[in-house]
Parts: C-alpha cells; sequence; structure tokens
C-alpha cells in the first residue's frame, strides 16, 4: 500500500531530568524535546523526537521541523527518497546542526509510520531479527562518591556488564581516583567506559590516556574535539586504550571523513545528528567497511530498532531520556535490552506527562 503524508504536527517539552546529566562543563537538569507526528491521508501515523539539549533551541528546532514538515504534505511517504531530497535541497543553508536535527526528526518519524502501516516494529521492516542487545549503564553523575554509588545501582537494576561516566577534573588524579571508586564497587568482571567530551588538550589527551589505560579502562570517548581528527588518529597510535566517537558526526559524510582520516577505534553515532533512521543505515555500512564495531549515543528506543541490522554492532548505550514520557519505557532485564514487538519505534507517549512537561514554542 502506498501512503501519502497529510500533515506534520509537532510539539516540544521540556520534562526534567532525574537525576539531572553532569559533566565537565554542565548540569543539564531539563531534557528540551521536539516532538513530530506525522498523520497519513490513508490513516497510518507515527511520531518521533529529538534532544536539542538546551530549552535555548527548543523554539528553533520545533519551527525548522514544522516548517520542513509542511513541504511534505501531499507528498507519498518515502524517507530514503525524502532523505536525499531534503538534504539536497538544504545544500546550499547546509545540513548541519538544527537542519540535521530537524531532518532526522522528520525521517524517524515517518520512518515509524511506515512500520507501524505494516503492523511491524521498525527493526523488522528493515529485515533485521530483533535479539537481546548489550547495554553499558551510561551513568549521569559526576565525581568520586556520586558515580560510585550510581554505578553500583545500576548493577544492580539493570544488570548491566559495563558502565561509562564522564571525566574531565581539573587534576587528573581525581580522574583516577573516579576510576577507581567505581571499579571497587562494580567489581573485576564490569568493563568501565570513560567520556572526556571533547575536553582535552593533545599532550593532555595522551598522558591521561596512559594512566586510564593502566586501570583497564576499555574505552576513551571523545578525548578531542571532534575536529580534531588528527590529533585523533595520532593519539591512537600512542594508546593501546580504544578512541571512542561519533555522537557528534553530522551525517554519514561527516563520519566518513573522520573514518578516513583514522579518528576513532570505535563509533557510536547519534540517530539525531547522523540523519535518522536513512542516515543511520548509511552509517552502519560505512562502519563495517571500515571494520568499526558501532554503538549507540542515547535515542534509546530508536537504536533498539537499528542495532539488530547494523553489521558491526556493538553496545547499546542506556541513557533512558524519554522514558518518563512513555507509555512503555524500553525494557532492560540482566543487561540486555529487549527490542519491543509493539509497531514502529515502539513508543507511545503519556499524553498526561506532555500536557504537564508541555513548552509554549
Ligand atoms: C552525552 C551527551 C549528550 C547528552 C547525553 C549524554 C554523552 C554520552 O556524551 O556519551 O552519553
Ligand atoms: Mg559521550
Amino acid at each position: 500500500m502506498s501512503l501519502t503524508i497529510q500533515s506534520i504536527s509537532v510539539r516540544a517539552v521540556d520534562a526534567p531530568l532525574d537525576p539531572p546529566l553532569r559533566n565537565s562543563l554542565n548540569v543539564i537538569p531539563r531534557a528540551p524535546l521536539v516532538l513530530a507526528s506525522v498523520q497519513t491521508r490513508e490513516g497510518p501515523c507515527g511520531n518521533a523526537y529529538v534532544f536539542p539539549y538546551t530549552p535555548a533551541a527548543l523554539g528553533a528546532t520545533a519551527a525548522l521541523v514544522r516548517n520542513i514538515g509542511a513541504t511534505l504534505a501531499d507528498r507519498a511517504l518515502a524517507p530514503a527518497t525524502l532523505w536525499h531530497e531534503l538534504h539536497n535541497s538544504f545544500r546550499i543553508l547546509g545540513t548541519e546542526g538544527l537542519v540535521q536535527i530537524a531532518l532526522s526528526c522528520l525521517d524517524m518519524a515517518m520512518w515509524d509510520t511506515l512500520a507501524r502501516a505494516q503492523g511491524l516494529p521498525l527493526c523488522r521492516l528493515l529485515g533485521a531479527e530483533p535479539r537481546p542487545l548489550a547495554i553499558y549503564a551510561s551513568l549521569r553523575g559526576w565525581g568520586a562518591a556520586m558515580l560510585a554509588e550510581e554505578a553500583g545501582t545500576a548493577i544492580a537494576t539493570l544488570g548491566a556488564r559495563a558502565v561509562k561516566f564522564k571525566l574531565g577534573q581539573a587534576r587528573l588524579e581525581d580522574d583516577l581516583d573516579t576510576v577507581r571508586a567505581v571499579r571497587s564497587t562494580v567489581g573485576p568482571a564490569v568493563e568501565i567506559l570513560v567520556d572526556y567530551n571533547q575536553g582535552l588538550t593533545r599532550p593532555e589527551a595522551e598522558h591521561r590516556g596512559l594512566a586510564l589505560q593502566a586501570l583497564d579502562v576499555r574505552w576513551l570517548e571523545e578525548p578531542l574535539p571532534v575536529d580534531d581528527d588528527a590529533g585523533l588518529a595520532q593519539l591512537r597510535s600512542q594508546l593501546r586504550v580504544p578512541v571512542q566517537g561519533g555522537e557528534n558526526w553530522w551525517g554519514p559524510k561527516g563520519m566518513a571523513r573522520a573514518l578516513a582520516a583514522g579518528a576513532v577505534d570505535l563509533c557510536m553515532p547519534d540517530a539525531m545528528k547522523i540523519g535518522g533512521v536513512t542516515g543511520w543505515q548509511q552509517a552502519a555500512t560505512l562502519a563495517a567497511a571500515h571494520r568499526t564495531p558501532m554503538s549507540s549515543h542515547i535515542f534509546i528506543e530508536a537504536s533498539a530498532q537499528l542495532l539488530p541490522g547494523t553489521p558491526t554492532a556493538h553496545l547499546l548505550e542506556h541513557l533512558d531520556v524519554a522514558g518518563p514520557l512513555l507509555q512503555q519505557p524500553l525494557a532492560v532485564q540482566n543487561g540486555f535490552a529487549q527490542v519491543p514487538e509493539r509497531p514502529g519505534l515502539g513508543m507511545e507517549w503519556q499524553e498526561a506527562a506532555l500536557t504537564r512537561w508541555a513548552a509554549d514554542v
């Protein structure tokens, strides 16, 4: 059955993050989310969300999704075709930043609609078989005491075999104390992954990387600015610990440049920045061609549908941003996320929660 887009509507919410997300630079206490809903003429509908991180970007993101969405009325519901057409049409403005976020939101909402129309989870629509996905618990806290406690809770409640947390304290010794504190809570069998959110200089990254690999840290995420491909490639040659990155790559072309430069050992594209479902599939092919294990970055619902069909699938990042707004948050048992058999991305909003946290944009 071919489907035609009738309209695309947009809502925004600003829901509390409990606990807040902390890193070396910020505390993020709330999740500003833009939700897009596709209505087809034939009846099927679907939705998706993006997370523009700051309330300052919420109105602009919502406006872009709404305005670009309005141009899709009366078009066939064909996200892969529209992906190329829309990216081409934004060539002069550029497709990075909020434009990419808006295009990804629309792409995911269209794929959700297509899968719902077939009564299939997106994973099955894409020809992949749902399977339990190994997760790592992505911790929200900052500093040794807070993280050690949170790690213990995450292991107990999720059964995670790996935990990730932020580093980047002023003194290396405090970063090392944080790793040791988490290690003493989780024991020797749990993998420890660390994330610098692009915060180090080249010499500092080498210095800290060498000290952290001696503590058996299993990946070093975004040690350098995302555009320092040469620095990352050089760092990789100095360290044994794998360098992880990808959450800030804009689209598959951004990823292709980083992979060609040898910037990472492991990759973790973000569904919102890589171009939604269509962009993710291109990214998955790139990762396979470069023989690079591919994890996900937040967006746990979409990522859970996409990893089963990703040739080099590695770990699902478990950091549940939208769960409190959903009727059924993604389920995790014994360290594995269950890909839901519900249609589409498997997300049904709790209307009362959306109303409660509605943002005026
Ligand atoms: C991160 C970035 C932005 C929002 C949430 C979390 C972080 C991660 O860099 O890798 O989880
Ligand atoms: Mg990160």
